[in-house]
């Protein structure tokens, strides 16, 4: 006994206002929202900073892309095959072997469009930028060693001698002066939970776990005061470990580097062993 109908299908429904109104609607609010700067991620500050943008785009392209698609192959035949005055409704269980096989492709370009492509652009981007730690012996790779704890970022840097451990490191709390054009390497570990150094306008970002050192880098390319957040919830105070990043033009971080390393060296107490926790560089 079949169910299917011999009637033609009628497409007026296309036609009808309740379809046109909700798809004008969402259209017109996304391009609404879109306009406004809050809602998007801003200009990046880093030079490897636009993979992020490409990528991001490339994902939110495709998704709404088969989120349409996916909306109309439902709506559609909901539509077309109803019950209505001369017509009856169908509906089938997509048991047949031509129904099964259409699945299958489907299923294989979807995972190729929207899986392997994005895939194969995020390795990419890991090898070429996020994982190309720069050589710590390069005298232009700046290094920085983080220690997060609940709930504050201590960073050291080697001073103007370059050594870690020495009278002269410069050590600030929640602060962090980087030079301009210059790649900034970390070595990162934590004291306590897990942490996660967020530098969102370098799109930057890295766990810090106990027991390990984790390594990042990133290159900023303007100057100017950034945010420094965590992005993994470590505790009630989680949100005030915020900070702020100044990236300085290169002649006048020489100048405050040289200040902070002179002002370390003469406050650095050799009993207090808390202050000392810097470890020799990893790569
Ligand atoms: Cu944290």
């Amino acid at each position: 006994m079949s169910m299917l109908s011999t009637s033609t299908p009628s497409f007026a429904f296309l036609r009808s206002r309740w379809l046109g109104c909700p798809l004008a609607l969402m259209l017109t609010s996304t391009w609404a929202l879109a306009q406004d700067k809050r809602w998007g991620p801003g200009e990046p500050a880093s030079d490897y900073g636009y993979r992020f943008g490409e990528l991001f785009w490339l994902i939110t392209t495709l998704v709404s892309v088969a989120f349409a698609l996916v909306v109309v192959l439902l709506i559609v035949p909901m539509l077309r095959d109803r019950a209505r005055p001369g017509h009856r409704a169908s509906f089938d269980h997509g048991k047949s072997l031509h129904d099964k096989r259409l699945t299958a492709v489907i299923s294989i370009i979807t995972f190729i469009v929207l899986d392997a492509w994005v895939l194969v652009i995020a390795m990419k981007d890991l090898r070429e930028a996020y994982w190309a730690i720069p050589a710590a012996k390069d005298p232009q790779t700046y290094k920085v060693e983080v220690l997060a704890q609940q709930w504050a970022w201590s960073f050291r840097a080697a001073g103007v001698d370059g050594e870690f451990g020495t009278p002269d490191d410069i050590l600030t709390t929640n602060e962090l002066v980087v030079p301009k054009d210059r790649p900034v390497s970390f070595n990162l570990t934590s004291k306590d939970v897990i942490h996660s150094l967020f530098l969102p306008e370098m799109r930057m970002k890295k766990d810090l776990n106990p027991g390990a050192i984790n390594l990042a880098w990133f290159k900023p390319v303007v100057e100017g005061e950034f945010s420094i957040l965590c992005a993994e919830l470590c505790g009630f105070a989680h949100y005030q470990m915020f900070g702020k990043l100044r990236v300085l033009e290169q002649g006048q971080f020489n100048e405050w580097e040289a200040e902070a390393s002179q002002l370390a060296s003469t406050a650095f107490d050799a009993d207090d062993t808390e202050g000392h926790w810097a470890w020799d560089w990893q790569e």
